[in-house]
């Protein structure tokens, strides 16, 4: 028998109010981060649709082991996770290009669960396809994205109760680790008693396997590290050329971070207009773009102390590579 699909009016995509200002808050963050010692760009701004696309890329490179090891955990364990949780709407952050979250609908489809899907993902274009896509394939559920930033926003999710939340692909791991502690308080806050959190982590494991992850010879991740300059120069007018700078990443054992650099490879003098800026490097010189966190299964849970969120389950691959970390709303 076939479904008479229910008529949907209006736009399924909305924006945060903190989105309608984005350009004002990239300008004081461009600005706040480029005063510092060592200057920084917020590695938020490494996603437009160019550098969503050079993400999505990075995850085929045979170095980037995180990708395929988390799709591996979730197509094993997503059925049990629903099971444990018995939500009725999903939600994620950062959700891009929106394909893991398919074995928890299909779970949740299965057991007649399915009522609604909410992504909050800054990359509004990515995000309209990617509800567009689930919403076709999904027609039983509400569908609907909001384009914000997953650190300022969370709230836009509105309150909990039934929900499963997701955050993959270690993407936590581009927090500060001084931040989670009040990242874990906002999303708890987000979530009702006995809702799910479930958050992919990456683990510290051998240096030469994380060097390797970040500096594919294909040179992906170099292309996506240089795309900060261009979105820069796109949305502020910018005229850094980012063949001026070299891709540096690197693992600093003591912190248990990757540290995502760009070296000037000569004397750079880079105009922002519309932050007002002049940016002078020498050579050498160096913009931290990003960080990328390694936890073991003690740091993590270190880190939600007193936020109102409980280790339940900590399932890993085979080689420890990486780690889903199922948490409960107490
Ligand atoms: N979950 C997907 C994508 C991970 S890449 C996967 O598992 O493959 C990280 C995603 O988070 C990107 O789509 C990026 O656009 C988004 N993102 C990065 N910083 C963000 C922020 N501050 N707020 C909202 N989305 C963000
Ligand atoms: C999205 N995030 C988990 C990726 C990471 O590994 O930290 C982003 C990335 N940076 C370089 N390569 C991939």
């Amino acid at each position: 028998m076939h479904q008479v699909p229910e008529v949907r009016r209006g736009d399924p995509v909305r924006r945060t109010r903190a989105a309608d200002q984005a350009l004002a808050t990239m300008i004081a963050e461009v600005r706040a981060g480029l005063a510092r010692r060592l200057p920084e760009l917020p590695c938020k701004y490494l996603y437009d649709e160019r550098g969503s696309a050079l993400f999505d890329e990075i995850t085929r490179q045979p170095e980037y082991y995180q990708s395929r090891t988390e799709s591996a955990i979730l197509s094993e364990h997503a059925e049990a996770v629903v099971e444990a949780v018995a939500p009725y709407e999903l939600a994620e952050l950062g959700s891009g290009a929106g394909r893991k979250v398919r074995h928890f609908l299909d779970a949740m489809r299965s057991r007649g669960w399915l009522e609604s899907v909410v992504l909050l993902e800054i990359n509004e274009t990515y995000l309209r396809e990617s509800v567009e896509r689930l919403q076709g394939d999904y027609p039983e559920a509400r569908v609907r994205g909001i384009t914000g930033d997953f650190v300022s926003d969370l709230a836009s999710l509105g309150p909990g109760g039934g929900r499963l939340l997701l955050f993959l692909a270690g993407t936590v791991g581009n927090l500060h680790p001084a931040d989670l502690p009040w990242f874990f308080g906002a999303a708890a806050a987000v979530l009702e008693a006995g809702d799910g959190f479930l958050v992919g982590v990456d683990l510290v494991k051998d240096e030469a396997r994380l060097h390797a992850a970040y500096n594919d010879s294909a040179g992906v991740t170099a292309e996506f590290n240089r795309n900060i300059l261009r979105v820069l120069n796109d949305r502020l007018g910018a005229d850094f050329d980012p063949w001026d700078f070299d891709h540096v990443a690197f693992y600093d054992g003591g912190r248990q971070w990757i540290e995502m650099r760009l070296r000037a490879r000569r004397k750079v003098r880079a105009r922002i207009p519309a932050a007002g800026l002049t940016l002078d490097l020498q050579a050498g010189g160096e913009i931290r773009t990003e960080l990328s966190c390694k936890y073991t299964r003690e740091s993590f849970t270190g880190r939600l102390a007193g936020c109102g969120l409980a280790l339940e389950r900590w399932i890993t691959d085979p080689q420890h590579l990486f780690a889903s970390a199922l948490l409960r709303r107490r």
